[in-house]
């Protein structure tokens, strides 16, 4: 495990020339992604916001094999990669799915479903910038609720659907949450999914500043906050048994947690919120954290 970000490759996979918006948070985590796995992947990208930044072909700022497909087939393309590795003998070449919250919560989840009910060795990311980014920030099954989209203009009145726990009932070998507020943490996470065989998930929060609202500095301070405050917690399901990871495993104490209005108000997403819908969100969160005590407490989900 490395500790350390000195000790990273200065090599760069995500080139100059990118057209990702400023502050772009799943563009910190696809750099982070090839500081974890160097350009010895291949990746299967659906339609989202990751099929736009490359640029217009014949272009492209990512210096890896990608494989860009339909929007809701990325665990069944990649299960075919897989078996196509099988079928030729490659076996040092991760297969990595790479899809957005509305690729996975919503349209592409039965075909991720399938994939990790086959027991497909593959690593699936869903980077979440909590809507349908590329198409103009509509509501996805991820957007949290209260959150402002074009389709939810008053504020989304539905929950977030809880990602890793339905991976969590595929009784797969290795979930994991990051965001790139915390890269080595991140980093670490991908490179123990690596050497998982398997279907590995990783759910990272990817901050927008174009969808959620805020100033393009704040990308790596709204992450941290998001982690802070507990809306967001760093943990792993590793063969069933679940571990909280740092610093969201010091945070199991609420009065050791920021209040979630910290993280809310710096966003103009959530502008419309009363302060009901506040506590509303504050009780959810601490309803959330007692359940990873409990689990932290006996381990097994
Ligand atoms: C079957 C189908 N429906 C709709 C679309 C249009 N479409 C392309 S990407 C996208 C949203 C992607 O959202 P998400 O997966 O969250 O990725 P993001 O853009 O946020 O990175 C939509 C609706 C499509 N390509 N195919
Ligand atoms: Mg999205």
């Amino acid at each position: 495990m490395m500790e350390s970000i000195k000790e990273l490759s200065k090599e760069e996979y995500l080139l100059k020339g990118h057209i990702a918006c400023a502050g772009c948070g799943l563009t910190i985590s696809l750099r982070l992604l090839f500081k974890a796995l160097g350009n010895k992947l291949v990746m299967v990208v659906p339609a989202c916001c990751t099929s736009v930044i490359p640029g217009p072909y014949p272009y492209t700022s990512f210096a890896v094999p990608v494989q860009n497909i339909i929007f809701e087939a990325t665990g069944a393309t990649a299960s075919g990669v897989v078996a196509a590795f099988r079928q030729r003998g490659i076996k040092d070449v991760p297969v990595v799915g790479w899809a957005g919250d509305g690729g996975t919560f919503d349209i592409g989840i039965q075909a991720l479903s399938g994939a990790a009910e086959r027991e497909t060795n593959f690593i699936y990311i869903c980077y979440d910038n909590e809507a349908y980014g590329n198409t103009g920030i509509q509501r996805s099954g991820a957007t949290p609720y209260g959150a402002w989209t074009t389709t939810t203009p008053t504020g989304k009145k539905e929950r977030k659907k809880d990602m890793p726990f339905i991976m969590a009932a595929h009784r797969i070998p290795y979930i994991a949450t990051a965001c790139p507020s915390y890269p080595m943490d991140f980093i670490n996470k991908i490179r123990k999914a690596k050497e998982i065989k398997g279907t590995k998930f990783i759910h990272i929060l990817a901050p927008c500043p174009t969808g959620w609202r805020y100033d393009t500095s704040k990308t790596v301070e709204i992450g941290r906050l998001a982690v802070q405050t507990g809306m967001w917690a760093l943990f792993e399901i590793e063969y069933g048994k679940f571990k909280l990871n740092s610093p969201s495993d010091r945070l199991i104490d609420k009065a050791k947690r920021k209040p979630v209005k910290e993280y809310l108000s710096l966003q103009g997403r959530f502008r419309k919120l009363t302060e009901d819908d506040i506590e509303k969100i504050q009780r959810w969160v601490d309803e959330d954290w007692e359940r990873y005590r409990k689990l932290a407490l006996n381990q097994y989900v």
